[in-house]
C-alpha cells in the first residue's frame, strides 16, 4: 500500500524525519511517500499558520489522488485541514494528534500532552473537545519551544520536553505521554527511556492506524458532510480548484 504523509510546514528536515520515522514502524510493503507543501510556512504555530498550512495540506492530497494514493497522514499536530482533506479523497485521512490521542486511549486511562508552545496548547485543547477525547487528557503541557528549534537544536528541545515529562508524571496521575509535534517523530524511544511511561508520537500513531484501515478496506464515507465538495467556481488564486 502506499502512504502519503504530508508534513504541512514548509521545513524540509522536518519532511525528511517524519518520513524516517513513518518508514521505520511501515509494514514491509507499505510505501512512504513523505512530503511538503511548495508554499506555506516555514512552521505551524499559530491559527493563521495553519489557515495558510490548510491549503498546502489540500494541494498535497489533489497531487496524491492524480497518482494513486491509499491512506494520508497529517503530520502536523493542529490537524490542520483534517476535514477538508477528507473531503477531496475516498482514502482514509489521519491527523498525528487525533491518531495520538486515540492510540493513548487504548493503553492508558489518562494521559498528558507535551507540546511545543502554550499557544499551540490551546488547539491541541480544542482537538481534545472536538475528537470528544478532553475526558482522557488530563493536561496539555508546554515545553515552550518554538518548531523549528527541534531542529536547531535537539539536544536541547529534548531535555525541556524531557523536564515538562516529567513534571506531569509527577503531578498529572497520567498513564502516557503524547508528543505533540511532528517534529517530535525522532524523539519518542529516547523521550520513552528518560521519563518511564509510555510515550505515544502521532506520525508512528497515524501510519499505524492507516495501515489497518486500508487492510480492512475501510475509506472515508462519503455519505454526508464528508462528501466530494459541491463543484463551483474560485475566482483569483484560487481559480485552479474551479470545476
Ligand atoms: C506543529 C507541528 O506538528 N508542526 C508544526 O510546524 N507545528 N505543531 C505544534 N504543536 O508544534
Amino acid at each position: 500500500m502506499r502512504l502519503r504523509i504530508i508534513n504541512p510546514n514548509t521545513t524540509a528536515s522536518m519532511t525528511d524525519k517524519i518520513g524516517a520515522a513513518a518508514l521505520a514502524v511501515a509494514r514491509p510493503g507499505t510505501e512512504i511517500i513523505a512530503v511538503n507543501p511548495a508554499s506555506g510556512p516555514v512552521s505551524i504555530e499559530s491559527h493563521f499558520d495553519e489557515a495558510i498550512a490548510a491549503v498546502g495540506v489540500c494541494d498535497e492530497v489533489r497531487a496524491g489522488e492524480a497518482t494513486g494514493t491509499d491512506a494520508y497522514v497529517i503530520a502536523c499536530f493542529g490537524d490542520p485541514g483534517l476535514y477538508a482533506a477528507r473531503e477531496l479523497t475516498r482514502a482514509p485521512v489521519i491527523g498525528i494528534a487525533e491518531a495520538a490521542f486515540h492510540m493513548a486511549s487504548l493503553i492508558a486511562t489518562r494521559f498528558s500532552v507535551v507540546t511545543t508552545l502554550g499557544r499551540t496548547g490551546i488547539v491541541a485543547e480544542r482537538l481534545l473537545h472536538e475528537y470528544g477525547m478532553a475526558n482522557r487528557c488530563r493536561r496539555v503541557r508546554a515545553a515552550e519551544i518554538p518548531v523549528l528549534a527541534l531542529e536547531r537544536n535537539p539536544q536541547a528541545a529534548f531535555e525541556l520536553i524531557v523536564e515538562e515529562a516529567l513534571r506531569a508524571r509527577r503531578e498529572d496521575g497520567i498513564g502516557a505521554i503524547v508528543l505533540g509535534c511532528g517534529g517530535m517523530a525522532d524523539l519518542t524511544e529516547q523521550i520513552a527511556q528518560a521519563v518511564g511511561l509510555p510515550v505515544i508520537e502521532g506520525v508512528t500513531a497515524a501510519v499505524a492506524l492507516a495501515e489497518s484501515l486500508v487492510t480492512l478496506k475501510l475509506q472515508t464515507s462519503k455519505h454526508g458532510d464528508l462528501d466530494f465538495p459541491p463543484a463551483k467556481p474560485f475566482s483569483g488564486d484560487f481559480a485552479r480548484y474551479s470545476r
